[in-house]
């Protein structure tokens, strides 16, 4: 009796962290520690100044995991969200002025006349980290779509110059990709303060929405600036097979669905051709599939071997995958923690540890720790 007390006073005095044998990769040794528990579908994070995490939950919710991993109630103010099949709140970035004005960019899909689109929004973090206040619509990833209710993307990702970028997925109807006239499918870029940037390639251009820097993805829920090229690096799910890693440029066709290396989950491939004319080649494709969502470039201190590593979240084989790189080249992969959780986005944290959100109902933070 009195032996079974205490060990449930040892396991409230830790509720979060716990350890686990240590995993041995390519170029470090690691052990993973759940950080956090209890979230359901996390989906984006980003770390405070104060090194709290913000998480937010696909059903609507944004949450604040303190250094210790303890996870608070949902902060107020977070708008109403789509959340249905694979819509919700998905991703969160600090603005690049952060430190000075508390404002945090999220995406989430949302219901408005004639169906769901991605919409990004901005709002200032409250003084005691409970809330969201002065939240206001960016833009609209319009037009609205009746029919379900599928890839809405969404990163945002700020590049060295302070330009925002977005992705946004077809919402499972092809041919929006391709259109120029049509938010859909694309990456889209902005200044910091959410206006359309004057040298955007398709500025001036009639039928062309000026927001978009590149266009032909499919459903993109990866991106990253590389730290050592500063370009700006793209990840984005295949039908069946056909994942995508793509070095964004400006004005770029991406392909989507004119090439692919892709198939039908019934059996066909969606084209005959995997390249063409004009068309810029993905660096790195998976056949079959991993299902490629958040990804990171790691250039911490604690795991010296990793470095120059990009780190991709994978959803269907679930796991880590580590990309080495050179330059603006994949150069080899390994992968970690294989078939044990489905994995949605990675992040670094301002300690060089590594951050996983789980994707899963009763969802988890997991780190890891150098062992
Ligand atoms: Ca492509």
């Amino acid at each position: 009796m009195r032996r079974a007390l205490l060990a449930s006073l040892a396991l409230l005095a830790t509720p979060a962290l716990a350890q686990e044998a240590p995993v041995t990769s390519e170029r470090a040794t690691f052990r993973v520690t759940t950080f956090a528990r209890g979230l359901e579908h996390p989906w984006g994070a980003a770390f405070l100044p104060d090194g709290s995490l913000l998480v937010t939950e696909r059903r609507g919710r944004l949450r604040r995991v303190t250094p210790d991993g303890r996870v608070s109630a949902p902060l107020a103010g977070v708008p109403q969200v789509e959340a249905a099949a694979q819509g919700g709140l998905l991703d969160i970035a600090l603005a690049p002025d952060f430190a000075r004005t508390r404002e945090v960019f999220l995406c989430q899909a949302a219901a408005v006349a004639g169906g769901a689109l991605t919409r990004l929004i901005t709002a200032r973090l409250s003084p005691g980290n409970d809330g969201l206040t002065a939240v206001r619509r960016v833009l609209d990833a319009t037009p609205a779509q009746s029919s379900g209710r599928l890839h809405f993307g969404c990163r945002i990702v700020f590049d060295r110059d302070g330009f925002l970028y977005l992705s946004t997925g077809e919402r499972n109807e092809r041919n929006r990709a391709q259109r120029l006239d049509d938010l859909a499918g694309k990456v889209i870029r902005l200044t910091r303060d959410g206006r359309v940037p004057p040298d955007n390639p398709f500025v001036g251009r009639s039928g062309a929405r000026p927001e978009i820097w590149s266009y032909g993805q499919r459903n993109p829920q990866g991106l990253a600036v590389n730290p050592w090229t500063g370009s700006l690096w793209e990840a984005e799910f295949g039908p069946r097979g056909g994942d995508e890693i793509n070095v964004i440029r400006r004005g770029a066709n991406y392909g989507w669905p004119v090439v692919s290396f892709g198939r039908e989950y019934w059996g066909p491939r969606i084209s005959r051709e995997t390249a063409g004319p004009g068309i810029v080649d993905p660096i790195h494709v998976w056949t079959p599939s991993v299902s490629p969502s958040g990804i990171a470039f790691y250039d911490g201190e604690a795991f010296p071997g990793w470095r120059r590593s990009l780190f991709v979240a994978a959803l269907s084989e679930p796991g880590l995958v580590r990309l080495t790189t050179d330059g603006d080249r994949v150069t080899g992969e390994e992968r970690l923690l294989w078939g044990r959780d489905r994995i949605r986005q990675v992040v670094v944290g301002p300690d060089g540890r590594i951050y996983l959100l789980t994707d899963a109902s009763d969802g988890a933070v997991l780190r890891l720790d150098p062992a």
